[in-house]
C-alpha cells in the first residue's frame, strides 16, 4: 500500500480548516474511493503522527471522528480498522445484539425512553390489539463499538413480559425467557430523511438518507408480541436477502 501521506497528500497549517479535520477528510475520501477497504488496518498513531508531522492529539481527533461516523473501529490490543458496512439479512429474524455479535462487533444501546401505557389507534390497529391493552415502549439509541447504527422504537404487548425492567441489553433475550420471542414477523423497509433530532442521535447531517425497517413479530400461537421501528444510517447498512423460485415453481 502507498505511504498515507501519498494517499491523502500533505495537510496546510494555513488552511482554514483544523489539520484535524483535513486528516479526516482526507482518509474519510480515502475510504469512500476504496484505497482503503474494508479491514484494512490503519498505523499506529504515533507512526501516522511522524508522517503528516503533526502531534498525536491531532491524528487522536481525527479516528475518533471517524470512529464515530462508523468508518473505523479500534480493537482493543490489535489496532485501527476500516469498516465494511453492515451487510444484514432481511430475511432472517435475528435481534439487533445478534447481528452485532454475529460480527465480532460489540453492541450497546442508551436507554432513550422507556414507558409504559396502553396501545395507541395505530398499535391497535397494526398489532391487532384491542384497545386499552397495556403495552410497554421501548426507545434506544444502539451501538455497534462507539459508532451509532440505528435508532429503534419498539412497542410490546405487557403479557410478554413480567415487567418493564425486564428488558436489560436485549429486547429478544426477555422476550425468549418469557416464552414470546417473535417466531414470525412482516417486515417493511422504506427510505426516509432523518430529521434533524434523528440526524443528531445518530451523528448523521439533517436530511442525510436513512432506512426505515418496521417489524411486526408473531409468536408461535400467532399472537402479536412487537411492533418495532428501525432508523439505520443508510452509509453504513446493506440489507441483503437469499431468494429462490421454489415458491414461484410449486
Ligand atoms: C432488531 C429488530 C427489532 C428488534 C431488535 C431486538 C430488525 C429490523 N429489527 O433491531 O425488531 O426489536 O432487533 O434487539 O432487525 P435486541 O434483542 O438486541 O434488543
Amino acid at each position: 500500500m502507498a505511504s498515507f501521506r501519498e494517499l491523502i497528500g500533505g495537510l496546510d497549517e494555513a488552511h482554514s480548516l483544523p489539520l484535524y479535520q483535513q486528516l479526516q477528510r482526507g482518509l474519510r475520501q480515502a475510504i469512500e474511493n476504496k484505497a482503503l477497504r474494508a479491514e484494512d488496518a490503519l498505523p499506529p498513531e504515533r507512526e501516522l503522527a511522524e508522517e503528516f508531522s503533526v502531534s498525536r492529539i491531532t491524528v487522536r481527533k481525527a479516528l475518533d471522528g471517524l470512529v464515530a461516523e462508523g468508518l473505523l473501529t479500534r480493537r482493543q490490543g490489535s489496532g485501527t480498522f476500516v469498516l465494511g458496512r453492515v451487510e444484514k439479512n432481511f430475511s432472517k429474524l435475528t435481534s439487533f445484539t445478534e447481528d452485532m455479535l454475529a460480527r465480532g462487533r460489540a453492541p450497546s444501546s442508551v436507554w432513550l425512553r422507556k414507558s409504559e401505557g396502553t396501545v395507541t389507534p395505530e398499535e391497535s390497529l397494526t398489532m391487532g390489539l384491542s384497545p386499552g391493552t397495556p403495552v410497554y415502549r421501548f426507545s434506544r439509541l444502539r451501538f455497534a463499538d462507539e459508532a451509532p447504527m440505528a435508532l429503534e422504537y419498539c412497542t410490546v404487548p405487557a403479557f410478554c413480559l413480567p415487567s418493564i425492567e425486564a428488558v436489560g441489553s436485549s429486547l429478544y433475550v426477555a422476550l425468549e425467557e418469557a416464552g414470546y420471542r417473535p417466531a414470525r414477523a412482516l417486515q417493511r423497509l422504506r427510505a426516509v430523511l432523518f430529521t434533524s433530532e434523528q440526524a443528531q442521535l445518530l451523528g448523521a447531517r439533517e436530511k442525510d438518507a436513512g432506512l426505515l425497517v418496521e417489524r411486526r413479530g408473531f409468536s408461535r400461537d400467532g399472537r402479536a408480541v412487537e411492533f418495532s421501528q428501525s432508523y439505520y444510517r443508510g452509509d453504513t447498512y446493506d440489507f441483503v436477502a437469499e431468494l429462490s423460485d421454489t415458491e414461484t415453481r410449486a
